[in-house]
């Protein structure tokens, strides 16, 4: 194990020594709480790579900015050399008392490259920071109720111990994020399972708890008599990482961990029932929804008293509840679709159905919306849907759609009464079992993805983003994709992708006097398709982001991030990649060679590769040539070494269908390590199949 790692770290270091183009990736964020209405500082740390020279932080969401301290001119970086190292910057955040409670993410921009999704929680109470060197219970650090306390499980072995005063017949609530902000860390190699518990000041454990929301504990905890506790954070196997940080809730407030109804009317004030603490500290708790739809999270209000934030699906469908008993069929709840519908699997081995009319051939979709990891879907459900038809029979099931949520699409074979059926998948049950499904027609529709998700380039230079579009409930056509928001000078080609194809380039392309900048950008699909009555729908969504993250062992992980992101930088290692042709037309059968000259920016005289589809160790992340075109891999000059030229051979085959105007390019890819590397894209080069 050693071994392997000196050997990882060996060949990590100097590779990102020597390219210039390496970002930052951060690790943590210390301390990654920041209490709403406040300005403080945070210190982010990063890894492979240099935060020197950060100027700008890039937020993804309304009332938190942040800025690096002190905010210095833009660095007069040397081309010839790489950023100095530079492995963490204070940040001056600054969040709105309005701002949301939870998880935000933000990127640091760089001259030379822009970072790494980091995170940072944005809390209501105060934020205290860990004290360093207390390991055993009787040092343990004095905190008040409420509060926050930031700290690490930075080493093997490390228990973190505070104490606090509490009064007999108090409940008080602990939450821990920590597991949670861990799946955006590079080739962060084991992931902490968190673990709390309370002590008297004799050392009797009083409560404990691991795993609550996924593996991050919560705990609720009611204080037997007046006197101090202490409440330790470990990991349940005692592991530890620098990069490992925690914010540790402790709160005698109302605590909602789950809220039922979850689903709630556009607008709408409703009575709502918090499980947790809230549920003994208060009475009458209301939640008024948001004026958009979507999963959002929200605070109860009950007169004076306000609970934490817990999460629910705000829609414009009617919404129906579940009454019990409704564990049989015969005992189905009627609803008519299109819904929503709230309800619990309140205890272990609750069957709740419901029954509707369906009409033959009219396409149905079914999702249930309690528990995403990586999202504000938090329930304790792990669901899982069934279908039956008027006779009886399952005509329709499915468990993990979306995360742990079920989801499904069918289309009734017959007129008649269907019954929906939930449960949980493990028969297991209880009040934090909460769910809302949504019960709609099928819609035709698409979903569009754009990676990777940040552009980095020096003005003059382009690099591309592959977008793809998923096609769903019969929707047949073309989807336009525009990017807003670039920074000054920074352009992006015209891009259809057309009906028989489910992904297209853009190439982000740098004007040479555009300056040192950063945005958050986005990318927008739209496409219109016909209603039932044959009337025109506009159909508009944003591209999901796609975050690449180093895996420990060296895949190229992605997951589904929120931020899309530019970055004009100082000069890049390419300049330029120059092809021979920017439009070509070739017929069924024919090849076409193109030309290819990297220009290498200053400095850089390392290794280049060349290559049209996005791919790593075999694996197709993008590909823009239009169906039945290839790049012919035996006739391509790619593997460029220390050299700047070479050639691409495109081939369109025998059954090539035709097509207009395809935008494709030639990347040049520089490596950052043996998993990450950067691409710079040559100008679009316009496809066209004609018989
Ligand atoms: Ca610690
Ligand atoms: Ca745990
Ligand atoms: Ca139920
Ligand atoms: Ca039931």
């Amino acid at each position: 194990m050693r071994s392997a790692f000196a050997f990882l770290f060996a060949v990590l270091f100097p590779a990102a020594a020597s390219a210039q183009t390496s970002f930052p990736m951060v690790t943590y964020t210390s301390p990654i709480a920041v209490q709403r209405g406040t300005t403080s500082e945070v210190t982010v740390t990063c890894q492979t790579s240099s935060l020197a020279g950060a100027y700008k932080v890039l937020f993804d969401s309304v009332g938190v900015t942040a800025a690096p301290v002190p905010a210095k001119e833009l660095p007069k970086v040397d081309p010839k050399l790489p950023a100095p190292n530079v492995a963490s910057v204070k940040l001056t955040v600054i969040v709105a008392a309005d701002a949301r409670l939870g998880v935000h993410e933000f990127r640091i921009a760089t001259a030379h490259g822009i970072s790494s999704l980091g995170q940072i929680v944005v809390v209501d109470l105060p934020v205290v920071q860990e004290l360093p060197g207390i390991n055993v219970p009787e040092k343990a650090q004095p905190v008040a109720v409420p509060s926050v306390v930031c700290g690490r499980i930075e080493i093997a072995e490390n228990v973190d111990y505070y104490k606090f005063s509490a009064k007999a017949g108090q409940i008080l609530t602990f939450e821990v994020f920590c597991a949670r902000l861990q799946d955006k860390i590079h080739d962060l190699q084991k992931h902490a399972d968190p673990l709390i518990a309370v002590y008297d000041t004799a050392g009797k454990e009083l409560a404990a708890a691991d795993d609550g929301y996924f593996a991050d504990p919560v705990l609720t905890f009611t204080v037997p008599a007046d006197g101090e506790y202490r409440v330790a954070v470990r990991d349940a196997k005692y592991d530890g990482d620098p990069r490992w940080a925690y914010a540790l809730t402790i709160t005698d407030k109302p605590y909602a961990a789950h809220v039922f109804p979850m689903g709630v009317n556009v607008g709408q004030t409703v009575k709502a029932f918090p499980i947790g603490s809230a549920a003994k500290l208060g009475n009458d708790w209301k939640l008024a929804a948001a004026a958009v739809p979507g999963v959002t999270t929200i605070s109860l209000r009950a007169n004076a008293l306000e609970t934490n934030t817990a999460p629910i699906v705000v829609t414009e469908l009617p919404l129906f509840e579940e009454k019990e008993p409704n564990d049989t069929p015969k005992q189905a709840t009627r609803i008519v679709l299109p819904c929503g519908v709230n309800g619990r699997i309140g205890v272990k081995r609750d069957l709740d159905h419901f029954v509707f009319t369906a009409t033959k051939g009219k396409a149905i979709r079914l999702e249930v919306f309690a528990r995403r990891f990586g999202t504000v879907l938090r329930s304790q459900l792990d669901s899982q849907l069934d279908v039956m038809a008027p006779d009886g029979k399952v005509v329709a099931s499915n468990d993990d759609l979306n995360g742990k949520d079920a989801g499904l699409v069918f289309t009734p074979a017959a007129d008649g009464e269907y019954i929906v059926r939930i449960r949980d998948l493990n028969n297991k049950g209880g009040d934090g079992f909460v769910y809302f499904l949504e019960c709609d027609f099928a819609r035709p529709d698409f979903t569009i993805k754009c990676d990777p998700s940040k552009a980095m380039i020096g003005a003059g230079t382009k690099t591309a983003w592959y977008a793809q579009v998923t096609r769903t409930n019969g929707f047949t056509g073309p989807v336009k994709v525009e990017v807003r928001d670039l920074p000054a000078g920074v352009t992006v080609n015209p891009l259809t992708i057309p009906a028989n194809m489910t992904q297209g380039l853009l190439v982000v392309s740098a004007a040479e006097d555009a300056k040192v900048d950063a945005t958050v950008v986005k990318v927008i699909g739209s496409a219109e398709t016909p209603d039932a009555a044959g009337k025109p729908v506009q159909l508009v969504h944003e591209a999901i982001a796609v975050e690449e993250i180093y895996m420990p062992g060296g895949g190229r992980g992605r997951f589904d991030a929120g931020m899309q992101a530019v970055s004009v930088t100082t000069p890049s290692d390419i300049a330029h990649v120059k092809v021979s042709k920017n439009r070509i037309v070739l017929k069924p059968g024919e090849e076409v060679k193109i030309d290819v000259e990297v220009l290498r920016g200053p400095g850089y005289d390392k290794a280049v590769t060349l290559d049209v589809p996005l791919r790593h160790l075999g694996s197709v992340f993008g590909n823009p040539l239009p169906p039945g075109v290839t790049m012919v891999e035996g006739k391509s000059k790619t593997l460029l070494g220390t050299g700047s030229v070479g050639h691409i051979v495109l081939k369109a085959d025998a059954t090539a269908a035709e097509c207009t105007d395809v935008p494709i390019c030639v990347q040049s890819f520089v490596a950052i390590n043996f998993v990450v590397k950067i691409g710079y894209a040559s100008e679009v080069i316009w496809v066209t199949v004609k018989k």
